[in-house]
């Protein structure tokens, strides 16, 4: 059997698109690159790829991660700017045994060498939205961070193989340089075939404390449900984090296991994600926390179209 599950509804098109992929027997591999790209080349989604909100300097840095849970094999890219997939040169790059994990002006040479394509990435959309944000900054104090939608999928193929990966933009206005959770391997994204995989999205520098991906895929390995396991991650990270320091950011997350069961968890109100496996119909559903449980609910079909009416609406400046 085939299966996978993505974070946020904006991965929808993508997930169809994959599925069919894997319906003709491709491998995961292939369909979550396949994905990942159509939420990258969309330009209205503002988090991830083209399109994706710049950092306080007004520049477009991106984050990008792939696992493959057959060998172990890990790639990513860090705070790249100018390529338009960095989905397709963290997988890349994950064929390699060392220097697999490139930042900044490095990744930009090794993708250029390799043929990658360049973009600029700025849209003329993300830069009213910058300059909307730099104004309400000033009149009401709003921090820079507000909202997530990070892409990550978990992706199991015919053949049993599990990969996941990750793109983002990361935070709105994030300082230069700065990188979240998205990149890092056991933070932003986990696979072993052996057991299943697992990717979040959220607050990164909350969200890797927790090595979040990692600990939902040990968890699942013990015997948890990849429901069992999400919930109860992200349950103890919110506590602990609470405990310490006061307050804990957002952290949402998904998982599925090697026989294609799914898990989601989020301490927030207003998650979503889609699954889609053989046999079924892709779905979108939405996630809310209460009372630190996940409720579950499957979207309507009006609440999908708004979703997207919402991200293509004109910006009021
Ligand atoms: C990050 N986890 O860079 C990402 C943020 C996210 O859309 O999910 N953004 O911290």
């Amino acid at each position: 059997m085939w299966a996978m599950i993505a974070t946020w509804r904006m991965a929808l098109e993508g997930v169809e698109e994959a599925g069919q992929l894997l319906k003709e027997g491709k491998g995961s591999g292939e369909a979550i690159e396949h994905a990942i790209r159509c939420v990258e080349d969309f330009p209205f989604f503002k988090s991830v790829g083209y399109g994706g909100l710049p950092n306080e300097e007004m520049v477009v840095e991106l984050d990008a991660g792939y696992m493959d849970g057959n060998t172990m094999a890990v790639g990513a890219v860090a705070g790249i700017k100018d390529f338009a997939n960095p989905i397709s040169i963290a997988k890349e790059l994950s064929k390699d045994t060392v220097n697999c994990v490139l930042v900044a002006e490095g990744a930009e040479k090794y993708a250029s060498k390799k043929g990658f394509e360049r973009k600029n990435l700025l849209t003329d959309r993300a830069k009213q939205l910058y300059r909307k944000r730099v104004k309400e900054i000033k009149e009401r104090e709003l921090k820079p961070y507000d909202g997530h939608d990070t892409v990550g999928e978990v992706v199991l193929d015919c053949t049993g193989r599990i990969v996941a990966g990750t793109s983002t933009s990361g935070l709105f206005m994030k300082r230069a340089g700065r990188i979240g959770d998205s990149p890092i391997v056991g933070g932003g994204f986990y696979a072993d075939s052996e057991v299943g995989g697992a990717t979040a999205t959220g607050l990164g520098e909350d969200l890797m404390k927790g090595c979040i991906s990692y600990e939902i895929v040990r968890k699942m390995k013990e015997g948890l449900t990849p429901q069992e396991a999400c919930q109860k991650t992200v349950n103890e990270l919110d506590a602990k984090l609470k405990k310490s320091r006061g307050l804990a950011g957002d952290l949402s997350v998904v998982a599925m296991d090697k026989n294609g069961n799914y898990g989601c968890a989020t301490n927030i109100q207003n998650f979503s994600f889609v699954v889609y496996r053989e046999n079924e119909e892709p779905t979108v559903y939405r996630a809310q926390n209460i009372d630190g449980n996940t409720i579950i609910s499957k979207a309507t079909q009006e609440w999908i179209d708004e979703y997207i009416r919402e991200r293509m609406a004109p910006i009021q400046e």
